[in-house]
């Protein structure tokens, strides 16, 4: 949604809305605002490539394989390096870890460290790419945990539930960067003409119960009784209780997480990626998907969960593990656990 530029004139920047959130948190040393405008930054820089990925040639894989044995495509590696790069200077930061990188990712001995963790996935969807199709970067942060001057792993295996903040950018038809800090989720929309992200969707909350279920049901075969009982209820009509008949939920599925979630978080509905035959612990990873996406969607007002428990609650055992997710509208996820416990 792209409200042209009556955003600059009378909008609230990015900028100003963090300082603001900070100021109502008691201690808050302006650390946030410093590494969050470097967050900002680095979405502009990859969202001016990404928009430009065909004319420039850098479509296309470079041959590489990343941690998780996919093809690396040229816009993954560049967003990886450009986020990396916008914050390591900023001395906000203990250590990182990213999708594109097996291990942790220091603080280079040049630049001083502080007291936050940043987590991400530079360039979600990625195999949408070539398609055009919606994709999205996201991250996580938390305090640090250990003492020293650099993090370890442990400072990023912490519960999603102890984030401080999180947050996704869609490059979609506008770029959108969305964040919370626990109590409330923003919405900002980047005004191409300045430069600029603007409030555009402030106080975001997702609807108790929508009317939208997506999962790819291209894995239905693969998928555990309760799971198919579920999609076939919300596939099947319900009496309105006035004699008239309701409607079966619609189906829609992009293939890209930061898509089909900041569609959840503004329509309602559930998003889906179920544990299955093919994938025992799901696909999505816990650290930089999941868990950001379900503190954004509990602070919304949604639920998360594995199927069986919060999201926010389990306790992470390495970087790159993957975790079933069931997120978006409290009682669709509601409505799933219950269908999954009927096995
Ligand atoms: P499938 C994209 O590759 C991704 O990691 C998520 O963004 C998306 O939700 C999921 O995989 C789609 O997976 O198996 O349905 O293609």
């Amino acid at each position: 949604m792209y409200v042209g530029s009556a955003l600059s004139t009378q909008g609230i920047t990015l900028e100003r809305h963090i300082l603001e959130q900070q100021l109502a948190i008691p201690g808050a040393t302006g650390d946030f605002t410093g590494l969050f405008q470097q967050i900002a930054l680095a979405a502009k820089v990859i969202n001016s490539r990404v928009r430009s990925a065909g004319l420039a040639g850098i479509l296309g894989l470079t041959g590489e394989k990343n941690v998780q044995g996919e093809e690396v495509q040229k816009l993954d590696e560049f967003a990886n390096n450009v986020l990396i790069r916008s914050v390591e200077a900023g001395g906000h930061l203990c250590v990182m870890a990213s999708e594109e990188n097996e291990g942790i990712v220091r603080i280079p001995e040049q630049f001083p460290t502080g007291k936050y963790v940043l987590m991400f996935d530079p360039l979600d969807g990625s195999s949408n790419i070539d398609v055009d199709i919606n994709i999205g970067t996201i991250f996580s942060i938390h305090r640090r945990i250990t003492v020293g001057r650099h993090g370890t792993e442990a400072d990023c295996l912490q519960r999603g539930a102890s984030q401080v903040a999180a947050g996704y950018v869609i490059y979609g038809s506008s770029t959108v960067l969305v964040y919370s800090m626990g109590e409330s989720v923003h919405g900002f929309t980047l005004d191409p003409a300045v430069g600029e992200f603007f409030l555009s969707h402030e106080n975001i909350r997702i609807p108790k119960k929508g009317k939208i279920y997506s999962v790819n049901e291209g894995n239905s075969l693969l998928w555990p009784a309760g799971l198919r009982r579920w999609i076939t209820d919300m596939q099947t009509p319900k009496p309105n209780g006035d004699g008239t008949m309701g409607t079966p939920y619609s189906a829609r599925y992009v293939g890209s997480l930061v898509a089909d979630f900041h569609r959840t978080l503004l329509k309602g509905g559930v998003f889906a990626y179920p544990a299955d035959k093919k994938s025992p612990q799901g696909k999505l990873r816990l650290l930089y998907e999941a868990a950001p996406m379900a503190f954004l969607c509990e602070a919304a007002g949604g639920a998360a969960s594995t199927g069986t428990g919060r999201i926010l609650d389990v306790a992470p055992t390495s970087l790159h593990q993957r975790v079933p997710l069931y997120i978006g509208s409290a009682e669709d996820v509601a409505a799933a656990e219950r269908f999954l416990r009927e096995e």
